[in-house]
């Protein structure tokens, strides 16, 4: 839906037809990163991304992710990236290091690298609020990857 009848307006496309997506996922707390993961791929398939488009590379915790999605998009094989993980207060001192520090490392490598980067690593309070938004937020990473490569597409 544009906005006026007489300026042009970039419409969202959501379809994943023929787009290559890379996710890396930090194994540290593991179960929150499989439900992310789940519900990233489900979306990706549901939008017309086939299995042998999508690349998923493992990492042992949230500092680890952006290191991989730089070598990743300089790679030139993906339209967009996704980051999945999460960073959970209750169990670690350092919280806001790991947290800033990550999504400082992911915001730096989508300007650098120019592909689109969805920031899926929850930060959250404790266990229960990860695992109540592990699935929709893997969902709307890959929805964002998917329209954000659209869109960089048509600009470009
Ligand atoms: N990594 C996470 O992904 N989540 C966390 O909650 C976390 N905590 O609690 O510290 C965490 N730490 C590990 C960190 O990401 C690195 O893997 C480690 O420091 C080695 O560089």
């Amino acid at each position: 839906m544009s906005h006026f009848a007489n300026i042009a307006e970039f419409e969202p496309d959501l379809n994943g037809a023929g787009l290559r997506i890379g996710i890396v996922v930090a194994r540290f707390n593991s179960n929150i990163g499989e439900g992310l993961l789940s519900g990233a791929v489900a979306e990706l398939a549901e939008r017309g991304v086939v299995d042998g488009d999508i690349r998923i590379a493992t990492v042992p915790g949230a500092l680890e992710i952006p290191l991989v999605l730089q070598a990743m998009a300089r790679s030139g094989k993906y339209d967009a990236l996704v980051a999945l993980g999460a960073v959970i207060r209750g169990e670690t001192y350092h919280f806001e290091i790991v947290s800033n520090e990550m999504a400082a490392g992911i915001t730096r490598v989508q300007l650098d690298t120019g592909v689109p980067l969805a920031n899926g690593v929850l930060t959250t309070e404790d266990d229960d609020q990860a695992l109540a938004r592990m699935n929709v937020k893997g969902r709307e990473c890959a929805a964002c990857a998917i329209e954000m490569a659209n869109l960089l597409k048509v600009l470009r």
